[in-house]
């Protein structure tokens, strides 16, 4: 157990389009990596029994520390593997606020023209699935009648990345890979795996094609399979590295001890229970406690979370 209790376990499924952000990253540092595949949709135990609610994909494990959502797991693995930085070119930062850009607006054209322009994806538990996820009706009619639209919202964000890398640079922010790269990929490889009509949107950007294949020849790392069984007992067999830190900038005072509530401010707005262990402008972690496996701490970011003192 003890060569497992460092080892990266990565809660994904392969055709999920924020795992192949993180993968990415991970081909961008060489990493050794574990796949633990998570089903698709709801139920999710061996997800939920780690996050306490938590049900989006990716999470990333180490031992028994929890990363939950793409933000976080990045910060993470850029903190215990700094080289190659992710931070390439000029960018210190902006990188993750382009990470909003790109998760949020591009990744819904992506979404909107996916579902707009291909038949039989999604199946009736797909729908109903995701219909409780976003809070609202998956409408199929809806999204065909808005994918015409939806294509031009595509084309004009194509379109920025096509003028970044119209002076020949090999990547986004210049001659080696990092977020800002990872952040826009993932999105046109969902297009690519499922929408041939949108596939086409973005074969009409020729720099951003080019950018494309150097990507995919990066590769996601040295992937190894791991069970979610096997996870659950390095959770239950190890323990937090997280030291309990107070923020002294917190504007609302929160403290470590403090009982509080985490939840998205998007879709996925389960709120996640537990105590606050250590906090700062960009994370948040709290320690919960499940049967399975034992004492854990689920970490988040701040931007995108609200954290809400319980009680
Ligand atoms: N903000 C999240 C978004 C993650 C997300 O929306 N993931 C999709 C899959 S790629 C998801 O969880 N869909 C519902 C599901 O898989 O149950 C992140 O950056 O990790």
């Amino acid at each position: 157990m003890t060569d497992m209790q460092n080892a990266i376990l990565f809660h994904q499924y392969d055709i999920s389009p924020f795992s192949e952000k993180v993968r990415v990253a991970f081909g961008i540092k060489g990493l050794t990596w574990y796949a633990v595949d998570q089903p698709v949709i709801m139920p999710k135990p061996e997800l939920t029994a780690l996050t306490g609610g938590y049900r989006k994909i990716p999470v990333m494990q180490i031992g028994a520390d929890i990363y939950c959502d793409t933000q976080i797991i990045l910060r993470e693995i850029e903190k215990r593997y700094p080289t190659p930085s992710l931070f390439v070119g000029g960018d210190k930062a902006l990188g993750w606020g382009m990470g909003l850009w790109t998760d949020r607006v591009l990744f819904q054209a992506a979404v909107a023209v996916i579902f707009g322009t291909t038949e039989g994806f999604a199946d009736e538990a797909f729908m109903k699935d995701r219909e409780k996820l976003m809070g609202r009706p998956f409408n199929t009619d809806e999204m065909r009648a808005g994918a015409p639209m939806m294509m031009e919202q595509l084309r004009a964000q194509l379109d920025w990345l096509e003028e970044q890398l119209s002076d020949g640079r090999a990547f986004l922010m210049g001659s080696e890979a990092g977020i800002a790269d990872v952040n826009a990929f993932y999105n046109l490889a969902f297009i690519r795996w499922i929408a041939p009509a949108g596939a086409a949107v973005i074969d009409a950007f020729k720099n951003v094609v080019a950018w494309e294949k150097r990507i995919q020849e990066i590769g996601h790392g040295d992937r190894q399979e791991l069970g979610r069984e096997e996870a659950l007992d390095i959770a239950r067999d190890t323990t937090s590295t997280e030291t309990e830190t107070a923020d002294q900038g917190e504007p609302n005072g929160l403290m470590p001890g403090d009982q509080v509530h985490v939840m998205a401010d998007d879709y996925g707005r389960d709120p996640i229970a537990g105590v606050l262990v250590s906090s700062s402008a960009q994370h948040v972690a709290i320690k919960r406690n499940d049967p399975r496996v034992g004492d854990v701490v689920v970490h988040f970011p701040r931007a995108g979370f609200l954290v809400m003192k319980a009680g």
